[in-house]
C-alpha cells in the first residue's frame, strides 16, 4: 500500500511541471530527477490521500459518500491552489454551500456530468480494501460519482481501481505480468464498448513496443477519463517491474502528465512496493511523511500489508 501511495505522489509531483506540454524529452526528465527541490504534489495526490484515510477509518471496505464528499471539499478548501479541475472545484464549492453532492455532480457541463479523469486519478486506494474485482470496481465507481456523474468519468475510476487491485494482487505473488490476462480481467468487469476498444488497442500497442508518443497518439493523453486512463495502464504494463520507468513513460508524451504519471505510478508502486522507488526522489516528496502515516493507518485497519 505504501508503494501505491508513494508511486502516486511521485508520478504526480514529477509530472506536475510538465502538465499540458507537448512531449517531454528524456534529458528534460533527467534534469527534473537530478534537481534538489521539494517535489510538490497536486490535487491528484491530495484527494488520493483523503480517500485512503477515509477507507482506513472504516474497516472493512466501508464507504460513506456523504462523509467522503465533505472530506474532499475540506481538503480543496484548505489548499485550492493545488491545480484542481474546474468541474471538481465547482462541486466542492456547491456542496460547501449546502447542495447535495448528487445534485452538484449532475449540474456540471450542462447536466451531462463530468467525464474528466478526476475520479480515476484518486481511486487507487480502494484496491486495498475491496474483496474481489467486482467489489473493487463498485467502490471505485461510487467514489468517482461524488464529482463525476458522467458514465465515462465513472468507468475510468472502475478501470484504474481494478488495475490497481490486479497490480497489488501480483505484489503478493510476483511473476511476469501477462498483458492479455490483465486486459481480459479489466474488460470482464467494466462493461462498456468504448473502454473495451481502448484497452484492446492498448494490448496491441504493448505487443508492438510502442513508444510514449505513439501510444499517446493512439490512446489519448488529455484530462478526460477515456483519454488518459488507458495511457496510464499502458505506461504500467509496458514497464511493469520498474516504477520510475512507468512514470517516465507516462510523462514522455506530455499532455495530462501529473495525472497519467500518478495513475501509472500507483499501479507500478502497488505491484513492486515502496522499496523499488528511487530513494532520492521519495526523500524529496513534500507529502512523504503523510503518505507513510496514511499507509500505516490502512495497514493497521487490517486490510493489507506494507
Ligand atoms: O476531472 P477533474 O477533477 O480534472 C482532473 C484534472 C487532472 O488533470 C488534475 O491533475 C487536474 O489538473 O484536473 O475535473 P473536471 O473539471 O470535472 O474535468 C476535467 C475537464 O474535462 C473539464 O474541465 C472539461 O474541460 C473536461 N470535461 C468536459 N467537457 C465537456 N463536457 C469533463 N466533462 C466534460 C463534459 O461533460
Ligand atoms: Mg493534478
Ligand atoms: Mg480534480
Ligand atoms: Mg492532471
Amino acid at each position: 500500500m505504501l508503494g501505491l501511495l508513494l508511486g502516486t505522489a511521485l508520478g504526480d509531483a514529477l509530472g506536475a511541471s510538465f502538465e499540458g506540454s507537448q512531449a517531454v524529452p528524456a534529458r528534460t526528465l533527467d534534469a527534473a530527477e537530478r534537481a534538489d527541490e521539494t517535489l510538490v504534489h497536486t490535487d491528484d495526490t491530495a484527494l488520493t490521500l483523503v480517500l485512503a484515510e477515509h477507507l482506513a477509518a472504516r474497516d472493512p471496505a466501508g464507504l460513506d459518500e456523504d462523509v467522503l464528499a465533505d472530506e474532499f471539499a475540506a481538503v480543496w478548501q484548505k489548499e485550492p491552489w493545488r491545480g484542481y479541475g474546474p468541474g471538481a472545484a465547482q462541486v466542492f464549492e456547491l456542496t460547501g454551500g449546502g447542495m447535495s453532492w448528487q445534485q452538484a455532480a449532475v449540474s456540471l457541463f450542462g447536466g451531462a456530468g463530468s467525464y474528466g479523469n478526476g475520479g480515476a486519478m484518486r481511486v487507487a486506494p480502494v484496491a486495498a480494501v475491496g474483496n474481489g474485482p467486482h467489489h473493487v470496481a463498485e467502490l471505485g465507481r461510487r467514489t468517482a460519482a461524488i464529482t463525476h456523474a458522467h458514465e465515462h468519468g465513472q468507468h475510468g475510476a472502475e478501470v484504474q481501481a481494478l488495475a490497481a487491485y490486479l497490480a497489488l494482487e501480483r505484489e503478493s505473488a510476483p511473476r511476469v505480468l501477462d498483458i492479455d490476462q490483465f486486459r481480459h480481467d479489466l474488460t470482464r468487469v467494466v462493461r462498456c464498448r468504448a473502454w473495451h476498444e481502448k484497452l484492446d488497442r492498448m494490448s496491441e500497442l504493448v505487443r508492438t513496443g510502442a513508444d510514449p508518443q505513439h501510444a499517446a497518439h493512439a490512446l489519448g493523453n488529455d484530462i478526460t477519463a477515456l483519454g488518459s486512463v488507458p495511457m496510464a495502464v499502458m505506461s504500467f504494463v509496458s514497464n511493469p517491474d520498474e516504477p520510475i520507468a512507468a512514470i517516465r513513460y507516462a510523462i514522455g508524451a506530455g499532455g495530462d502528465t501529473d495525472t497519467i504519471a500518478a495513475m501509472a505510478g500507483a499501479l507500478a508502486g502497488a505491484r513492486n512496493g515502496a522499496a523499488t522507488l528511487p530513494e532520492r526522489l521519495v526523500a524529496r516528496l513534500e507529502v512523504g511523511d503523510h503518505a507513510r502515516e496514511v499507509a500505516r493507518q490502512l495497514a493497521t485497519a487490517g486490510n493489507t500489508g506494507a
